[in-house]
């Protein structure tokens, strides 16, 4: 009898799945490997069922002996564990993002004589309609506010990406690139108080107002699904901001992140080019108990943000805070710098993680910009956020547009630029 091997996401079982494993049962003794959430969500989105109901229900269907976990979307790791003689797969993966997923499987089988087989693929149109019901399900206040918790469970250092309004909301919830045999996407989003004050020509001293904030995060939503961190700056007045953070939270906001300056704020990246001040340690953290304790569900995340570094207050004043912090019940520490190379915050992160095993490291490493997220991963840290990569790209991007068509005395020259007309209109999604 021979080994058949067929892998599959599972997440929502139709008759195309159905159909695909009655045929492979034919050919032999088949096993079906379920991917974990961690591999379903670097591809693809969220799942919605969890892996363990998932390889029950895979493992009661007609037809399949046995059920594996699959933990990457390469198959190499299996394959050369339970060396099937076939692997079984639908013909759609010769084109798109999975073709060179899809090589990788012929190489490894060619390496012990496996062989795969592939079956026309069945477009069902239903399949359609029912990944968008998916999708409207997890940007579900209640789903999508979990789902950064849930992810840290799942993946050691999570990749966040900023928006500051729908369109750019839909570049972080869409964009995904194959490198090394992985799809790569981002895990969820940063709403920077820089990128939306910048956006709305605002400088960032928390001049736009929480209304107006709030706005912009309703914006993102709208278009999309993955989780929410907030740049709440200070968090403004202890009394304000346990309002503020029962708002978010019933939003379906995932985190907020409040920085431990008091005053006129101004951006940490200025440094002490500007005067700016530190909380005392006291007053900062009970803005921390005081905001966990308006809350309502253990979710939401509130992550503190220490200065220390920025203000050239020394690496004791930030471990100090840190500690303290998380005494105060943070859920998370952001550490921030604006030096050239990351030796500071490396050297932060080993002291921390010598005594805190647990909490959740944030690093924005906009400066410090050499190192790579496998790298950071491997020092400790959880969360990985690009602050303003894509205001910063689409800025000069518009303005070198304005002054093409400017310097031309009309706007052929400046199509080069742009994005075909066809493209802009059809580029966001229907209502359904
Ligand atoms: C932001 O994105 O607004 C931040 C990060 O707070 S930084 O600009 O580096 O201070
Ligand atoms: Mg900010």
């Amino acid at each position: 009898m021979k080994k058949v091997y067929l892998s599959m996401s599972s997440d929502i079982i139709h008759n195309g799945h159905i159909k695909i494993i009655s045929k492979a049962a034919t050919l032999g003794e088949l096993t079906v490997a379920v991917l974990t959430d961690e591999a379903v969500a670097k591809y693809k989105r969220y799942p919605l069922i969890p892996f363990e109901e998932r390889i029950e229900i895979i493992g009661n269907i007609k037809g399949v002996s046995n059920v594996v976990p699959q933990n990457t979307i390469g198959y190499e790791e299996n394959l050369l564990k339970y060396k099937p003689d076939i692997v079984v797969h639908g013909d759609d993966w010769k084109i798109g993002f999975q073709a060179p997923i899809r090589e990788k499987v012929i190489e490894t089988l060619k390496s012990y004589g496996g062989e795969l087989i592939e079956f026309p693929y069945t477009n069902d149109s239903n399949l359609i309609a029912i990944e968008k019901n998916a999708r409207k399900i997890l940007s579900m206040p209640e789903n999508r506010r979990s789902r950064l918790r849930t992810l840290l469970n799942h993946k050691k250092c999570l990749s966040i990406m900023e928006a500051h309004n729908g369109l750019t909301g839909l570049i972080v919830e869409d964009t995904n690139v194959e490198s090394e045999g992985e799809i790569r996407q981002f895990d969820g989003m940063w709403v920077s108080s820089l990128c939306d004050s910048t956006a709305k020509g605002r400088p960032d001293i928390e001049l736009v107002d929480t209304t107006s904030r709030i706005s912009t995060i309703h914006e993102i939503m709208e278009v999309t699904t993955k989780p929410i961190i907030l740049d709440g700056d200070t968090g403004g007045l202890v009394e304000h901001f346990q309002f503020f953070v029962k708002t978010l939270e019933r939003m379906g906001v995932s985190a907020i992140i409040i920085e431990d300056k008091v005053g006129l704020k101004k951006n940490s990246l200025f440094g002490n080019e500007v005067e700016q001040f530190q909380a005392p340690i006291c007053d900062f953290s009970e803005k921390i108990r005081l905001g966990k304790l308006a809350l309502s569900t253990s979710d939401f995340m509130i992550i503190a943000r220490i200065e220390s570094l920025i203000l050239e207050q020394g690496m004791e004043d930030a471990l100090t805070r840190a500690f303290a912090y998380v005494e105060a019940g943070a859920d998370g520490i952001m550490i921030h710098s604006r030096q050239k190379t990351p030796d500071e915050i490396i050297e932060f992160i080993g002291s921390f993680r010598a005594q805190d095993k647990e909490t959740p490291i944030v690093i924005v490493p906009t400066t410090f910009n050499t190192v790579t997220e496998n790298e950071w991963e491997k020092m400790g840290v959880n969360i990985i956020i690009y602050a303003n990569q894509l205001i910063r790209s689409a800025f000069p991007a518009m303005k070198k547009t304005a002054e093409t068509i400017l310097t031309n005395n009309r706007c052929q020259e400046a199509d080069a630029n742009c994005m075909p007309i066809k493209e802009i209109l059809t580029l966001i999604p229907d209502a359904n």
